[in-house]
């Protein structure tokens, strides 16, 4: 580690591709800066920065040292005025590490097996959660619940965050296959199937067990009834797991995962592709029997995650439009354009709003015949938000499109968000500005932040080092799990820790590397995902 303190020059702690734009933020200070060569020692550029503009959200007073005409690779930091930066690289390919840190990452979330040393280094735990789980609203019945990922510093397993971890990682190899032709490695990985594929299927083998056989609709959720102490282990967390209610948002994502895996997987695994499917179609007809169903509420006896969602238009539009993609059936494509005339974010990516996966599948739909009028109108929409994220980055001191107020719970997961669609944007149109501007999320990501933190854990010269992730609190080593994405900055201040210690702090100050601070600095498997896809696009 480069230095203790503050430091207040913040750079990509990771690097730069050689060929795109290449800025280090400056906060309270600006002058003649240096691009040094650390092996050299030597200044082997300088240039003036830009004038101080006070930032609000940032708290401070901004200016940037441009140094994008500097392509020779090697390794450097920034100085100014007496004061240096953390060292980075200036690269072909500078995301080569963490992004396979991050794709392992999913591995190190796997639930119901032993994580063994010569995947998971020394972060290794015995088989947790292999127990049945009892069926909450009919205790007489136990179902095999074993496997997929824990949903992030706490044992739950959610079924639709855990669809949209799945579903940002197939929409990443579906548009970045380049990315993943090297091993991570993991225990299945056989050098035909990508690994990406064996993660994933680790999750929607999960999954499967999630659809209760008796309806066809999809159990929220599979947790203990209280979250365990902080320090626990998983094999040591032994409380009964329970499968709670169905629910229209669980069943919707499970179908639009499902439509999407049984097209990924075809050529690899074909039965296992048609048993995707037939999943997919089951959950639907549940859909159908109930068009009018309340949001998943916890019962007054369970305290873990609600993942709570009033909405489930949103989850039926993604549905439909990966069963039409996958199969050109009229009946997927009749409801997908009703669906699509109704209100609801069309964009998102969350756990809540699901609605932008089914934008991105009836726009990548290029099997069966789509409304043209609608694709257009759906394009442009798209186009549209990345504009306005190209628009008010240009604006942000740290050249990112969040806003005061998208600094909320899990804020990091908008930041890689946003790039995902700034990325989509650049697939449709071909325009570098999107992908420029998408990059420059991943530098906000990986250190050039108003606090100088790398938000991976293990990737970067200051990365969080205290996630609230119970098995890096509780293995005795110092290290954290690595590759893991924290929440980031959150203005709500949801958490003691962070209302005692933050009080008063702009937004993107609002988080402190601290284990207590679950609303900044837990990590999960869906704010994962979308960095994977997003990094992906950087590996070539
Ligand atoms: O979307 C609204 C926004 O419109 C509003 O302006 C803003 C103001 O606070 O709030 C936004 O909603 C926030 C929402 O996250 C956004 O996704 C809520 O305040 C915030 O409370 C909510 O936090 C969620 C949190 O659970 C509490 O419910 C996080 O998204 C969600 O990631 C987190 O999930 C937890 C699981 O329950 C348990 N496992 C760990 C996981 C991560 O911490
Ligand atoms: O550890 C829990 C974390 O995974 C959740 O995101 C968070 C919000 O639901 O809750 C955490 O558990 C805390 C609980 O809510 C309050 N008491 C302290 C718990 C952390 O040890
Ligand atoms: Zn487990």
């Amino acid at each position: 580690m480069n230095g203790q303190g503050p430091r207040n020059i913040a750079v990509n702690q990771i690097g730069y591709p050689k060929n795109f734009g290449k800025i280090a933020v400056i906060a309270n200070d600006s002058g003649i800066f240096h691009l040094v060569d650390d092996r050299l020692g030597e200044i082997v550029h300088e240039g003036n920065t830009t004038n101080p503009v006070m930032d609000h959200v940032a708290g401070v007073s901004i200016s940037h040292a441009d140094f994008s005409s500097w392509t020779t690779p090697g390794i450097y930091h920034i100085e100014l005025n007496g004061r240096k930066s953390a060292s980075f690289a200036i690269s072909e390919q500078p995301y080569e590490q963490v992004h396979r840190g991050l794709l392992r990452a999913f591995y190190l979330f796997r639930c119901g097996m032993e994580l063994e040393e010569e995947y998971a280094g020394k972060w290794t735990h015995q088989a947790c959660h292999t127990q049945e789980g009892i069926v909450y609203d009919d205790p007489s019945r136990r179902l095999d619940s074993c496997g997929g990922w824990h949903d992030a510093g706490d044992y739950g397993k959610y079924s639709g965050p855990g669809a949209k971890a799945v579903a940002d990682l197939l929409l990443a190899y579906e548009l970045h296959p380049q990315a993943f032709y090297q091993a991570t490695p993991i225990p299945e990985t056989d050098g035909k199937i990508p690994d990406i594929l064996h993660e994933c299927r680790y999750e929607l083998e999960w999954l499967f067990k999630m659809q209760d056989k008796q309806s066809g609709g999809v159990f929220h959720k599979l947790t203990t009834k209280y979250f365990p102490a902080l320090n626990i282990m998983p094999e040591k967390d032994r409380d009964e797991l329970y499968f709670l209610a169905v629910s229209a948002t669980a069943t919707g994502c499970f179908a639009g995962v499902m439509a999407m895996a049984c097209r990924i997987y075809k050529s690899f695994d074909p039965e296992f592709s048609q048993h995707c499917l037939q999943a997919a179609r089951r959950a639907w007809s549940w859909l159908e029997e109930h068009p009018d169903v309340r949001g998943f509420r916890n019962p007054m006896d369970v305290y873990t995650g609600e993942y709570g969602d009033d909405m489930d238009l949103d989850e039926r539009y993604w549905a439909a439009a990966e069963l039409y993609r996958t199969t050109g059936e009229a009946v997927y494509h009749t409801t997908f354009l009703e669906l699509a005339r109704k209100a609801f974010p069309k964009y998102e990516l969350g756990w809540a709003d699901m609605g932008g996966y089914g934008t991105i599948a009836y726009l990548l739909n290029d099997s069966f015949e789509v409304e043209q009028e609608l694709r257009s109108s759906l394009l442009n929409g798209l186009i549209n938000e990345a504009d306005q994220s190209i628009r008010h980055s240009a604006t942000d001191g740290y050249l990112i499109s969040l806003a005061e107020t998208d600094y909320i719970w899990g804020s990091n997961m908008v930041v890689m968000n946003r790039a995902m669609l700034l990325l989509l944007a650049y697939h449709f149109s071909g325009q570098k500005e999107y992908e420029a501007c998408a990059l420059d999320h991943v530098h906000y990501l990986l250190g050039r932040n108003v606090l100088d933190i790398s938000y991976v854990t293990g990737y970067g010269d200051r990365p969080v080092m205290h996630p609230h992730h119970r098995p890096s609190v509780g293995d005795k080593i110092d290290d954290p799990v690595p590759g893991l994405v924290a929440g980031g900055p959150n203005h709500g201040l949801n958490d003691d820790y962070m209302m005692e210690h933050l009080q008063g702090k702009a937004p993107a100050q609002c988080f402190i590397d601290h284990q207590d601070s679950f609303a900044g600095n837990e990590v999960t498997i869906y704010w994962n995902s979308p960095a994977v896809f997003v990094v992906s696009h950087f590996i070539k």
